[in-house]
């Protein structure tokens, strides 16, 4: 009997807690967005070298929190349909290669001209160094200093290390964002 009664407020909670949240996840190329959004979908890596051609877009469950979760190619060709897609979302993930030295002054340039925009101001933001399996990775720590996050006051900002491939911080990451829909909605 009692199990029955559980299995009801289980339902009635479902009914009437859910919430429905959009993210978009922008940042250069390679940096891992689409390989994250595949592991947040299936809780698999999958090796997926083809680069996103405009965006693609997937709708994730997690208990009450529908994500729709938009993937917008990182390619400078695509940089310029960013901005549109992150209007209006509960939160912005930007993704970085964290062991790609190379590409970091980019990738703070970036990152510096989407925030300013003023569709965007206040949505939340969360800065991801992806790839920390790899050697030579910078620590989330170390991001904060290069991409200069400490100077950003209008918003909230997270950043954390993390490997889509190892599936580490990948639960912190989704706490965060699952926290800015419930926040907001
Ligand atoms: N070692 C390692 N490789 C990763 C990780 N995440 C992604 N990759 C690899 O990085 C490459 C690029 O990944 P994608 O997910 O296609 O990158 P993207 O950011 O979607 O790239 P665009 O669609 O071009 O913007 C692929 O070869 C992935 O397998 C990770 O955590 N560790
Ligand atoms: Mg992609």
């Amino acid at each position: 009997m009692s199990q029955i009664l559980q299995s009801i407020l289980e339902w009635l909670k479902g009914l009437f807690f859910k919430t429905e949240m959009e993210l978009t996840l922008v940042g250069l190329q390679n940096s891992g967005k689409t390989t994250l959004v595949n592991v947040i979908a299936s809780g698999q890596f999958v090796e997926d070298s083809i680069p996103t051609v405009g965006f693609n877009m997937r709708k994730v469950t997690k208990g009450n929190v529908t994500m729709k979760l938009w993937d917008i190619g990182g390619q400078p060709r695509f940089r310029s349909m960013w901005e549109r897609y992150c209007r209006g979302v509960n939160a912005i993930v930007f993704v970085v290669d964290a062991a790609d030295h190379d590409k970091l002054e980019a990738a703070k340039v970036e990152l510096k001209g989407l925030l300013e925009r003023p569709q965007l101001i206040h949505i939340p933001v969360l800065i991801l160094g992806n790839k920390n399996d790899l050697e030579g990775a910078l620590t989330s720590e170390q991001l904060v200093d290069i991409l200069q996050l400490k100077s950003i006051t209008n918003r909230e900002v997270s950043c954390y290390s993390i490997s889509a491939k190892n599936h580490i911080n990948i639960d912190v990451t989704l706490q965060w964002l699952i926290k800015q829909g419930k926040g907001q909605k």
